[in-house]
């Protein structure tokens, strides 16, 4: 094939986010796959430019329309480079990634990822506690020098492992939203933001925006609204609350799962629907673009000209922040890099 039959988008721009990313590849999905692995390996082992890399190829190859005939192909695509494509030309050659064969075998990567889904857990955490000797969740539970986040983290594992299907995240929303306009009034902008809103059909938890019309609201609605959850049970610990708390433990009828609530003020609101839509590295290169190529500050809370002192840029909808940064729109569901 031509290279001109391609989709230009495809080639022709360092920023992930002029490209639009499924959630699911179409193509190249088992190479993708072992991509990830390795991902996961950097990521463990605090390679973090080499994590970055290839998080950039995974999501140049997500993106792209057809299945790869060669090596050299690959090397054309924006964001594989030449480590990255000889794995790939291995790969192409022999229909596999050694490296991923062995590092199935590797019991200390296995524990390390095994820790590292504790909420709040990295490769630091994960690597102290691998070379106390812990080997299993319940060997680090023992360990006397927990702080409260990974106390609650540890003890709820198996229910914050196990992923909501959407049923369950608009189920958890459905509560969510009564409640906060029972309590703040039904001007409320309650949006389901995060994987959700991205399209993922199981979600590690359930992000949510809430935006009142007076401003000054703002700094009051999280304690209200997290006061009344907990009143009536459906909240039973709290990760972080401007800082890490104290457990107040509800014995829990059922499962136990992770909520993070945002609250915006209308003039962030647009600006918050954008950063915590994600996904991280969709944020990341807008964020990147506005910065070198607009003089721009792309930030949750608003957006920005980069001057002294900042120049607060008007926004009400997504629309306008793509719109002022000159990004043609992505939907939520094409931002899955
Ligand atoms: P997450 O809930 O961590 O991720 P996710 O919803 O994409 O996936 P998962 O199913 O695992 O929950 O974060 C949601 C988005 O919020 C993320 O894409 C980027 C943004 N975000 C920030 O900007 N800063 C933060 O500190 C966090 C935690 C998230
Ligand atoms: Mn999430
Ligand atoms: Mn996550
Ligand atoms: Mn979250």
């Amino acid at each position: 094939l031509e290279e001109k039959e391609l989709d230009p988008r495809f080639l022709n721009t360092r920023y992930l986010c002029f490209r639009p990313t499924p959630l699911y590849p179409k193509f190249n999905k088992e190479l993708i796959e072992l991509l990830e692995e390795l991902e996961k390996v950097r990521r463990l082992n605090n390679e973090q430019p080499n994590v970055l890399a290839y998080r950039r190829a995974i999501a140049a190859l997500k993106a792209y329309p057809r299945e790869l005939e060669s090596y050299q192909e690959a090397r054309k695509i924006i964001g594989i480079g030449a480590k990255i494509g000889r794995v790939i030309k291995t790969y192409m050659e022999t229909g596999t990634i050694p490296e991923v064969e062995e590092i199935k075998q590797d019991e200390k990567f296995q524990i390390l990822d095994l820790f590292s889904h504790s909420f709040g857990v990295g490769y630091k955490t994960a690597t102290a506690w691998y070379l106390k000797g812990y080997r299993t969740i319940e060997d680090c539970k023992k360990d006397p020098k927990l702080n409260n986040m990974q106390k609650i983290g540890l003890e709820l594992y198996d229910d914050l492992q196990k992923k909501m299907s959407r049923k369950d995240v608009e189920e958890i929303f459905g509560i969510f939203e009564r409640e906060v306009k029972d309590a703040l009034g039904h001007e409320c902008i309650i949006t389901p933001v995060g994987g959700y809103r991205r399209g993922k059909e199981f979600n590690g938890d359930f992000d949510v925006i809430i935006s009142h019309p007076v401003e000054e609201m703002t700094k009051y609605i999280l304690k209200s609204i997290v006061e009344r959850l907990k009143e009536k049970g459906f909240i039973t610990d709290i990760f972080w609350y401007g800082e890490p708390s104290a457990k107040d433990k509800i014995p829990p009828s059922t499962m136990i799962k992770r909520i993070d609530i945002i609250i915006a003020s209308r003039s962030q609101y647009a600006t918050a629907l954008v950063g915590w839509t994600g996904s991280r590295l969709f944020l990341r290169s807008l964020k990147d673009y506005a910065r070198k190529e607009k003089e721009m500050i792309l930030a949750s809370h608003g957006l920005f000209h980069n001057t002294f002192p900042r120049q607060k840029i008007d926004t009400s909808t997504e629309e306008d922040v793509f719109k002022i940064l000159g990004v043609p729109w992505v939907d939520p569901t094409f931002r899955n890099c």
